[in-house]
């Protein structure tokens, strides 16, 4: 009894591990989303994925605005797609891509508050489907088909060749 409530736990622990890998990620560490932090230094040896969270600690003077890579590198914050300042943003990481954020507060993002976050697919244990799946070309299918047919035409030929024998052999024995 007891050990079957033990393996039901298990289950239930290796059910749970998908969420385990979840990460919030907190943008600066201590530093938070300020002025003077490097954040391409802050970016680099860390593995965001699908599934994680960005975590934006800031104070009045900042904002967080998610901008495409073109505003990212020209630090142009007047069509954002995104914009926070609640002073504790949270991002969930919800596509696979680069993700760009600029603080839109005059001077800041020529100053260093931008961040590009590359972000990777979930680790995830149970298979998703995938819309793109890869599919046989016809060629080699049809090629295949035409392979398995010859096989399938010399084995026809072998039957006929031991049926021969068999009539001959009948026919020597009668
Ligand atoms: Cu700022």
């Amino acid at each position: 009894m007891r050990s079957i409530t033990e393996a039901a736990l298990i289950l239930l622990l290796l059910a749970a591990v998908p969420a385990v890998y979840a990460v919030t990620f907190q943008v600066g560490d201590n530093a938070g989303w300020a002025a003077g932090v490097n954040y391409t230094t802050w970016v680099s040896g860390k593995t965001f994925r699908v599934g994680d969270t960005l975590e934006f600690k800031y104070g009045p003077s900042h904002s967080v605005s998610v901008v495409d890579k073109p505003d990212y590198d020209g630090c142009d914050s007047s069509r954002p797609t995104q914009s926070f300042s609640e002073r504790d943003t949270k991002i969930n990481l919800t596509r696979v891509g680069t993700i760009h954020f600029i603080c839109p507060t005059f001077g800041h993002c020529l100053g260093g508050m931008k961040l590009a976050v590359p972000v990777l697919a979930a680790v995830s244990s149970a298979p998703s489907p995938s819309p793109s799946a890869p599919s046989p070309s016809p060629s080699p299918k049809n090629s295949k088909n035409a392979k398995s047919a010859a096989s399938k035409a010399k084995r026809i030929m072998s039957y006929g060749k031991i049926g021969v024998t068999m009539v001959l052999i009948y026919g020597v024995v009668g």
